[in-house]
């Protein structure tokens, strides 16, 4: 089917270095970070577990929104979803639009049954809710897969430098609310790789939304992917860095909405990425790509991946002098 097909050229295609920002960098890297010669705490003691959206998460990580569809998309969830379950953290779903139109791609979205407890968040596109879907979808993708809440994805760059791609945005806004009041479950907004800027989160809080995930720039471009699909190369590279870096984009956000619970994403891949952002005021952040290829070989490989970024952002925090992650926030 054409829609699966597309899947796998993404999964290819996020695996190649093009995929990455080339210029434009999340500026994490030039948020301070203290150094502490003499921490009063013990490392292996140092307390990371967070409650998001109301579940307990053994250290605030989120596993990003990757895929399902195919066969192969649903070996990696299943790998992500253990790996998610043996560490206590939380997992964000692929785009479902393929399981709502062709229910035999629900198998792929199934990781209840490895993963019964986890935070399990799902996904479909804003720009789906333009082109007849409502509440009864949004609610589908929640209930079918036994998730605990949605994420809507904003991606209007992504969809434009693609070959038929959803343009048609004029309304939106008022749409994501409209749809967003008839649910009563939590529904996150997020990007997918450029940024949520300040206009836009502003344009969205007298809306229900319960949290935010900047997926700024700096790590994975959309843009890129959709043009090594289309034509093997990326074309416009100019339009591909365009965006909000993650680090200025939790910054806005902290600002405009000061009181929302923010996501980090878009370029997080160390421990110490993770530190710095929380550190901007995140609740939890959330990695996509750099668990992309662990996830294809097993579950063991991710969790491995992820086992080594928490002791990472563990290390952080005890030579920055924390006690524990709550008082990194915010700072
Ligand atoms: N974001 C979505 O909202 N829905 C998707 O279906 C989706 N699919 C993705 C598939 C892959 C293979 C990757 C790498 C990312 C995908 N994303 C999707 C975007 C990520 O959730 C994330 O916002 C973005 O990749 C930036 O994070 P990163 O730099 O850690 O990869």
């Amino acid at each position: 089917r054409p829609i699966e097909t597309r899947k796998l050229r993404h999964l290819e295609a996020c695996l190649r270095p093009e995929s990455q920002y080339q210029k434009v960098k999340t500026g994490l890297d030039s948020v301070p970070w203290p150094y502490r010669a003499l921490p009063e705490s013990n490392l292996e003691e140092m307390r990371l577990d967070t409650v998001f959206l109301g579940r307990r998460l053994k250290a605030p990580v989120l596993i990003g929104a990757m895929t399902g569809g195919a066969e192969k998309a649903g070996v990696i969830n299943r790998n992500l979803a253990t790996a998610a379950r043996n560490l206590g953290l939380g997992m964000m779903l692929g785009s479902q639009r393929v399981m709502l139109e062709h229910p035999d791609a629900w198998e792929s979205f199934n990781v209840r049954e490895v993963a019964p407890e986890i935070l399990l968040i799902g996904n479909l596109g804003a720009a789906q809710f333009m082109l007849g879907y409502g509440a009864e979808q949004a609610r589908r993708a929640v209930d079918e897969v036994m998730a605990d809440a949605l994420a809507i994805h904003l991606n209007p760059l992504q969809e434009a430098l693609q070959r038929g791609g959803d343009t048609r945005w004029q309304g939106v806004t008022y749409r994501l609310k409209q749809v967003a009041r008839e649910l009563d479950f939590p529904v996150i907004i997020k990007e997918v790789g450029h940024g949520l800027d300040a206009a836009t989160l502003r344009a969205l809080a007298d809306g229900p939304f319960a949290a935010y995930d900047v997926a700024g720039a700096g790590g994975t471009s959309w843009a890129r992917v959709e043009q090594l699909v289309a034509h093997g190369q990326v074309h416009s590279p100019d339009l591909c860095e365009l965006g909000v870096p993650t680090a200025q984009a939790l910054r806005q956000a902290r600002k405009t909405l000061p009181g929302a619970q923010l996501i980090a994403s878009g370029g997080i891949r160390s421990g110490l990425d993770a530190a710095r952002a929380l550190s901007l005021g995140a609740e939890v952040v959330a990695v996509a790509r750099p668990l992309l290829e662990p996830a294809l070989d097993s579950s063991e490989a991710a969790e491995a991946w992820l086992r080594n970024f928490i002791q990472e952002l563990r290390v952080a925090l005890f030579v920055g002098g924390y006690r524990d992650v709550r008082e990194v926030r915010g700072g």
